[in-house]
């Protein structure tokens, strides 16, 4: 079992310990798992190469620690706990030893389809168990699996499947959210168009609508499962065989296939979901992320389930039938740990306390938030009114690419300041580094984080460009990781996420590069180019604002193009990508080398255009006056 942390004073000796010997600390966290060979050492790494391995030689199966190596003592407890869309539907509760057979039963499934070791599976699925099944079975026979959010558009779908050069796409007939119906198989078949090497679709029926079924490469699930055992031994993997890919966006169009392995990242999603939830047996935990998102692989999926826990997984929204959905989640379950992000909080506490009242929360211990920096009244919000004054809040800062949380409290433990993601993890040595790379020791300092020291669950490569990944994380600052965030360190060493400093925004949580934002409305044909930046959102954290060249307006004019641009965002990206504010402009402000200078727009789209700051080197300085005049203004600015 993983060492759990229980005071300050003994998150101070353990701190203190990894950073003296970080080898000696992952070695021990390590040995509480089942290996079926133990490594020879521990960790190989250099920044420059850049070439991270953790665990040398060391081979398991991450399946064999959730199943085998628990089922004596786990056999017939809940391992998840699924509620559904339609709160008038019934749930399911599945046990470790029922999951077990679920996930035996589909990796043979798997294998029949012609699946192995190292193969690609692409998944498209919504929040249903067998999501969960699938991420597994593919663990258990060494298959890479790669999810894709059910809200990414088929072309962004099918950039990724081609990316991993998939075999078999996992997905579902259609999804329930809120009052609406997603035909999640329409939109496979229209990007399986372009895929070729997609040999097979499994399509789960979730809502028996009618779709179209192809001929020799799509099978229903219910049919593919039936032929085959529930018994299949697990494959025995290398530590650093890649378990997963997830892609997530950069400052450039194209998404980034962020790639985990198998040992690093199994001790460090376990080691951190312990100590940052303070998880003890028996415990129900809810987190509220989609799988599709790295929130969900490593707290929903492996780092509860690697733990023994009781992990909820919920199929709807928010907000439907009502706002208070959640919390009748958590009364009706008894939820004792709940992790959630900012933007769902800020959109609940706009719609009212009165969704809360009358709910009982007495079962909560620990509220978590992830994903982007939680404003002082959304977290007093949920201290007061979710909480009650009783629990503590991790206010968790992590990345896709850093596989688990790095900055958090530990509840009960840490003392907390809203907004602030507190101290680091034991094991993690973050730094601030100035513009030329130099570090800002003591505190009281603000810069860009780095971390300068690797940890079991960073991510290893980019999949297919590892040249990429290089430039990425490695080139901006030596020998240290560049995480692309800005932060403060305070008179007493807390750290504050300030958001990215590149071009990488933030809406409602999810992570959009504007550079693919601008990609997708260049592709409308009477749009010349664009420039695409965010701005501060009440609800959403940050919103999109696109400024559009056009080459003429056609019928429906200015109104007209900026409706038809939204909706080709919608299309294709997904519909969290629509922009919240098209403005169409004659020109963008250039430098005389073509550069556009996004700063000013960033600076307009806020609302602040009184201090442009330096525009000497515009290459028409009229074009920015011209530009303030017709600004938008969102009134949840
Ligand atoms: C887990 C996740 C990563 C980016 C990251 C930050 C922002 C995440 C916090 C946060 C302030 C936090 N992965 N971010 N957590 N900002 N406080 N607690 O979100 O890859 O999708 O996004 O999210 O900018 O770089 S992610």
């Amino acid at each position: 079992m993983v060492n759990k942390i229980h005071t300050l004073g003994g998150y101070i000796h353990e701190y203190q310990k990894s950073i003296a010997n970080p080898e000696q600390f992952w070695a021990q966290t390590a040995e509480s798992f089942y290996w079926r060979a133990k490594w020879d050492k521990v960790l190989e790494w250099d920044f420059k190469g850049p070439n991270v391995k953790w665990f040398i030689n060391g081979k398991l199966n991450i399946t064999e620690n959730i199943f085998e190596n628990q089922l004596f003592v786990q056999k017939d407890v809940p391992a998840i706990i699924w509620e559904p869309n339609d709160p008038n539907e019934e749930g399911k509760i599945i046990t470790y030893g029922e999951l077990f057979e679920e996930v035996q039963r589909f990796a043979n499934t798997l294998k029949s389809l012609g699946v192995g070791k190292g193969d690609r599976v692409a998944i498209y699925m919504p929040m249903i168990p067998e999501l969960t099944v699938a991420l597994l079975a593919c663990a258990r026979i060494g298959a890479i699996h790669s999810v894709v959010f059910a809200g990414f558009s088929a072309t962004s779908l099918a950039e990724r499947i081609i990316d991993a050069e998939a075999k078999v796409l996992l997905t579902s007939d259609g999804s329930y959210r809120g009052l609406k119906k997603i035909p999640i198989k329409d939109i496979v078949d229209e990007a399986l168009e372009s895929c070729k090497s997609i040999e097979h679709c499994v399509v789960y029926k979730r809502t028996g609508d009618v779709i179209s079924m192809k001929e020799g490469r799509d099978i229903w699930w219910h049919d593919a499962i039936n032929e085959v055992s529930t018994q299949c031994e697990a494959e025995v993997m290398d530590a650093e065989d890649p378990l997963f890919i997830l892609y997530t966006s950069g400052s450039t169009g194209k998404p980034k296939g962020i790639v985990h392995t198998t040992g690093g990242y199994m001790v460090y999603s376990a080691y951190t979901f312990k100590n940052v939830f303070q998880y003890s047996i028996g415990d129900v935990y809810f987190c509220t992320a989609d799988i599709g998102w790295i929130t969900g692989h490593s707290y929903i999926v492996y780092g509860p389930l690697l733990c023994g826990a009781q992990a909820l997984m919920f199929e709807g929204v928010p907000t439907w039938p009502d706002p208070g959905r959640f919390w009748d989640i958590v009364e009706k379950y008894k939820v004792n740990q709940f992790y959630t992000a900012p933007t769902a909080l800020r959109s609940l506490l706009a719609l009212g306390a009165e969704h809360v009242e009358g709910k009982d929360l007495s079962s909560l211990k620990v509220l978590g938030t992830v994903g982007e920096p939680i404003n002082e009244e959304a977290w007093h919000w949920y201290h007061d009114h979710i909480g009650k004054n009783r629990c503590p809040i991790v206010d968790t800062w992590w990345q896709t690419e850093t596989g688990g949380v790095m900055i958090s409290p530990l509840p009960g433990i840490t003392p907390t300041k809203p907004s602030f993601a507190t101290l680091p993890l034991p094991g993690i040595q973050p730094v601030i580094v100035d513009g030329e790379g130099k570090e800002l020791l003591g505190n009281s300092v603000e810069g860009n984080l780095c971390v300068k020291y690797p940890w079991p669950g960073m991510l290893r490569t980019l999949w297919g460009d590892h040249e990429r990944f290089r430039k990425t994380y490695f080139s901006s600052f030596d020998d240290m990781y560049f995480t692309g965030d800005g932060v403060k360190r305070d008179e007493d060493g807390y750290y504050r996420i300030l958001g990215r400093v590149d071009d990488v925004i933030n809406v409602s949580g999810h992570r959009l590069g504007t550079a693919e934002v601008e990609n997708a409305i260049n592709e409308h044909p009477l749009v010349n180019e664009s420039a695409v930046v965010g701005y501060p959102h009440s609800i959403k954290g940050q919103g999109i604002y696109a400024f559009v060249v056009c080459t003429e307006f056609s019928t429906g004019g200015e109104e007209g193009i900026r409706t038809s641009v939204k909706k080709a965002v919608a299309k294709l990206i997904g519909p969290f990508a629509r922009p919240d504010m098209v403005q169409i402009v004659p020109g963008l402000p250039k430098t005389r080398s073509g550069k556009i200078m996004r700063r000013i727009l960033r600076k307009i789209a806020e609302g602040d255009a009184s201090n442009l700051g330096d525009t000497t080197t515009l290459l028409d300085e009229d074009i920015v006056e011209v530009i303030i005049k017709g600004a938008l203004v969102d009134v949840k600015r």
